[in-house]
């Protein structure tokens, strides 16, 4: 034993925790890793934190670049002749079909640094439009919304800790009792004051029990309670008329939008009796500090920006947004995904959340890479519309995927994982092999978070420093190298040469500087000294913005949009057909593909398999047992799930998370119809039938 340790973040989600990482014994790391004091978790971790140092010393780790030889295998390579033989195959490419038939996709796993060198690799090495993220699937809809409502993307615009001085907290659609457990000591401390919780959520979940008050809607219905509750606010004169007045602007089409989605109506669309709805609403604005924070549940939807514009417009309405320990906020899912929609991965973007179709942001982020304006590409196809076309006429020929499971995660995995094998080239990047990589022509095994530096900016706007704890394993390199290295052979080496992540960090900071997530304030020194800098922080001796919007919106006049929307049915609603409502999500234990905690003992056995979540009525009518096996078929595949009779969801509904591949790939079945805005694709809300399968209860 040695007692050396590190103060660092974990690899997994947006809540970053911090944490002490020990040497323990290298294999079995996980010894050495303990809470820290961090104000964001205050000394709690949740199981996956405790376990990620398995992932250190695991023997599953890729340790040597692989090619795909002539026998069809994966085979070990140098890393001059794997690096030298995808530069090869991607110039080719790209000679043969235009720049913009090479693709790169993203991660929300990503450091700062890296996020931002894959954009600038994309569009200065590979010359191509095409670059998307993970992040599509996950925050692109709240990000969206806030942007119309706000001006402003950051996903909680104040610190965790106001959710404590909050007297009301409503959760639409997050269960982070499981998926992020350390952060409900604010929500216990906000109880502990005598604060009221409400949980909207169509099933009771670890969050839901945790509330005073649960709405259990139907999936897909969101639009129509946030609607159905400020319809109740207008007729019940709660709303705010001086802050309306001063603050926003547009209301009055709002108000005439909501007009008819009166609580009779909105019981009938949602399931939500009318008495809750109007309990639900006077609640919110009964009190100040009052605030409404959304999860995946209604984002991940073909309307998911929609409702989240419902959700502005009600907390606009009833005056909190702003106001302290109030207003909007989402709860950011990956560890970076709020670093990683900021700094240019994203298909319409440039660092500093800068925009690529407008002309003075183009201007800022091609001076400071060093090109002519005119050579930067414009927007390219959003994230599951560069996989959608891969390998067909004007599509895709080549991918680089770094961080990001694509085979697992994607809704319609089946055709996704067919358009994948259609591919000529299709490289990754990982520290360990997945559904994907088994796919790839060309394997790079990289450095993963305890082994290298960067920066992350957590669910609060909170810019922090990761920091290195041990060697990583002979043979592998660090993202920012494979980068270098690609980028030197095709031809503009000196523009990716750094000494490290800091140098990295410190050309974004120049250029984020002036746009919208302005970091050039900020340092990895006083990242240290300061327990993380909150963006937007423009000068060396600027504070930092913990709370956004008590003065003024990021709109030109200063002023928050209210936005007329409507409720719409789910793309795929069930029918005679297909009868169920199929929705998904995550387990406590595993972390969304898998393919990091599939591969964690402790993790695996206290979750080994995936369950179908199911209603025991709806069971008993289906014939389907406890524990038995149920065949879930959806226009699109189908998967065997042992089924988990459960009382807790909704009779109409079923549920299972994504986290595993192959055949029990929950994505086999969801539905890739997008949001016509954020490009984000309905991942809670599709059609199924369920049935006894084959061979019933073996
Ligand atoms: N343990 C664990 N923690 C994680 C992750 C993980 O994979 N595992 N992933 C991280 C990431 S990347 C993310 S994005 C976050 C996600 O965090 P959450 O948003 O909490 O995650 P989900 O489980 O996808 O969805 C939340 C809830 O939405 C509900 N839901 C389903 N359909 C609907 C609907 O139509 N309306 C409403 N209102 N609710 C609905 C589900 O029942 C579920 O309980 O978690 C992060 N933390
Ligand atoms: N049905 C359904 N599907 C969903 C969702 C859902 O709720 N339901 N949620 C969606 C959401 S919110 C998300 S975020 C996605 C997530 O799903 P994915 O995009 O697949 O993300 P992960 O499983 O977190 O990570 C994928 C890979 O990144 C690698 N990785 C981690 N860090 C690094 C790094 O620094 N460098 C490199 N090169 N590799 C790294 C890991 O080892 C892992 O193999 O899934 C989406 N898919
Ligand atoms: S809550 Fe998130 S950041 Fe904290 S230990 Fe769990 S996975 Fe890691
Ligand atoms: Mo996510």
């Amino acid at each position: 034993m040695t007692t050396r340790t590190t103060a660092t973040h974990c690899p997994f989600c947006a809540f970053q925790c911090g944490m002490l990482v020990g040497d323990g014994d290298r294999v079995g790391v996980p010894a050495g890793i303990v809470p820290d004091g961090f104000p964001v978790n205050r000394g709690q971790l949740c199981t996956k934190g405790f376990n990620a140092g398995v992932l250190l010393g695991h023997r599953s780790r890729l340790l040597h670049p692989l090619v795909r030889g002539r026998s069809g295998e994966l085979e070990e390579a140098s890393w001059e002749a794997a690096l030298d033989e995808l530069a090869e195959r991607l110039a080719a490419i790209g000679a043969a079909h235009g720049p913009g038939a090479v693709g790169v996709f993203g991660s929300g796993a990503l450091t700062n640094e890296k996020a931002y060198l894959l954009g600038k690799f994309a569009r200065v090495a590979l010359k191509t439009p095409n670059i998307d993220y993970n992040g599509r699937y996950c925050m692109a809809s709240a990000a969206a919304g806030a942007n119309r409502a706000f001006g402003l993307d950051r996903g909680l615009p104040f610190p965790v800790a106001d959710i404590g001085d909050a007297d009301v907290v409503l959760l639409w659609g997050s269960n982070c009792a499981e998926t992020m457990p350390p952060i409900m000591q604010w929500f216990d401390a906000q109880q502990a004051r005598g604060g009221t919780l409400i949980v909207a959520d169509p099933r009771r979940t670890a969050t839901a029990r945790r509330a005073g008050l649960h709405l259990q809607l139907r999936p897909g219905t969101d639009l129509a309670l946030a609607n159905g509750m400020l319809h109740c606010a207008i007729a019940e004169g709660l709303v705010d008329r001086d802050y309306i007045g001063s603050r926003t602007s547009g209301f009055d089409a709002v108000r005439r939008a909501v007009l008819s989605d009166d609580p009779t109506r909105v019981e009938r669309i949602t399931g939500v009796p009318e008495d809750l709805i109007r309990r639900a609403v006077r609640l919110l604005a009964g009190k100040p500090a009052s605030m409404l924070l959304s999860g995946r549940g209604p984002e991940q939807q073909s309307k998911g920006v929609d409702s989240v514009l419902a959700f502005t417009n009600l907390m606009l309405a009833l005056g909190k947004v702003g106001r302290p320990a109030a207003g909007y906020g989402c709860l950011t899912g990956q560890g970076n995904g709020q670093g990683g929609r900021e700094h240019g991965q994203k298909a319409d973007q440039l660092p500093g959340y800068r925009s690529i179709g407008d002309a003075s942001d183009r201007a800022a982020a091609a001076s400071v890479w060093g090109v002519p304006v005119g050579e930067l590409p414009g927007p390219g196809r959003s994230a599951y519309e560069l996989l959608d076309t891969m390998g067909l006429p004007g599509g895709l020929r080549g991918l680089l995927v770094v961080g990001s499971n694509v085979a697992v995660a994607s809704p319609s995995a089946g055709r996704i994982g067919e358009r994948l094998d259609a591919l000529d080239c299709l490289a990754v990047l990982d520290a360990f092999p997945n559904e994907t990589t088994e796919r790839a022509h060309v394997v790079l095994p990289t450095t993963q978070w305890a082994e290298e530096e960067g920066t992350t900016t957590n669910l609060e706007g909170r810019v922090l420093h990761r920091r290195r704890h041990l060697d990583p394993p002979e043979g592998v390199r660090s993202d920012l190298e494979v980068l270098a290295g690609l980028a030197e052979r095709l031809g503009c080496g000196p523009k990716f040469s750094f000494e490290g992540p800091r140098e990295v960090f410190e050309e974004l900071r120049r250029a984020s500087r002036g746009g919208r997530a302005d970091y050039s304030g900020i340092s990895y020194e006083r990242i240290d000294a300061e327990d993380g800098v909150f963006w937007p922080c423009p000068e060396e001796d600027h504070p930092g913005t913990p709370r956004l919007f008590a003065e003024r919106f990021a709109h030109p006049d200063g002023r928050a949009r209210f936005v007329p929307v409507r409720h719409r049915p789910a793309a795929e609603e069930p029918d005679g057909d297909y009868p169920v409502i199929f929705t998904t999500g995550r387990y406590r234990e595993h972390y969304n593909s898998g393919a990091q905690t599939r591969r964690i003992g402790p993790l695996v056995a206290s979750r080994p398999d995936p369950r179908l979540q199911i209603h025991p009525l709806l069971a008993a009518r289906i014939g389907v047992a406890d524990d038995g096996r149920a065949l879930v078929e959806s226009r699109r595949g189908s998967v065997v799930f042992r089924a988990d009779l459960d009382p807790d969801i909704r009779p109409d509904t079923v549920f299972a998370p994504f986290h595993w591949g192959g055949r029990s790939a929950a994505n086999l079945l969801t539905n890739p119809a997008l949001d016509p805005v954020s490009r984000m694709p309905e991942f809670k809300v599709c059609a199924v039938r369920v049935s006894p399968a084959e061979g019933g209860d073996r």
